[in-house]
């Protein structure tokens, strides 16, 4: 059983939504406060570790959560999230 590591970026006003749904889903979440090296907005992260076959399950949960938004004083529009999907060596709980 392989485990995969999300981490989801997602703005600030989509963060606690994209959690609870992780949670009510039974995924393992954290959220980590974060902020956005161009816009230096607030942003949040979140660290989700799932078994390999759940992680399109979990990225779709994600994406149902959160909305890209246009941000016409920089002139840019922020996706819904990004993610990156990183391999696991170990996975302890201990
Ligand atoms: P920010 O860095 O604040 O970027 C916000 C939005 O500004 C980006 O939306 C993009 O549309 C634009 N942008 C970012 N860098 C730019 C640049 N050098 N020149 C022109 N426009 C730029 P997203 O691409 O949806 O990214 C949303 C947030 O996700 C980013 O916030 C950052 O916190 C994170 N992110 C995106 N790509 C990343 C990457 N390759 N590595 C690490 N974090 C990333």
């Amino acid at each position: 059983m392989a485990t995969k590591l999300l981490l989801a970026i997602v703005q600030d006003q989509d963060a606690g939504r994209v959690v609870e749904a992780l949670v009510a889903e039974r995924f393992g979440a954290t959220r980590i406060n974060t902020a956005g090296g161009f816009l230096k907005r607030g942003n949040a992260t979140i660290l989700v570790g799932v078994d390999e076959t759940a992680v399109d399950d979990a990225i779709a949960t994600i994406d149902r959560n959160c909305e890209g938004r246009a941000v016409p004083e920089q002139g840019v529009s922020v996706g819904a999230g990004t993610v990156f999907v990183l391999g696991v060596n170990q996975f302890l709980r201990l």
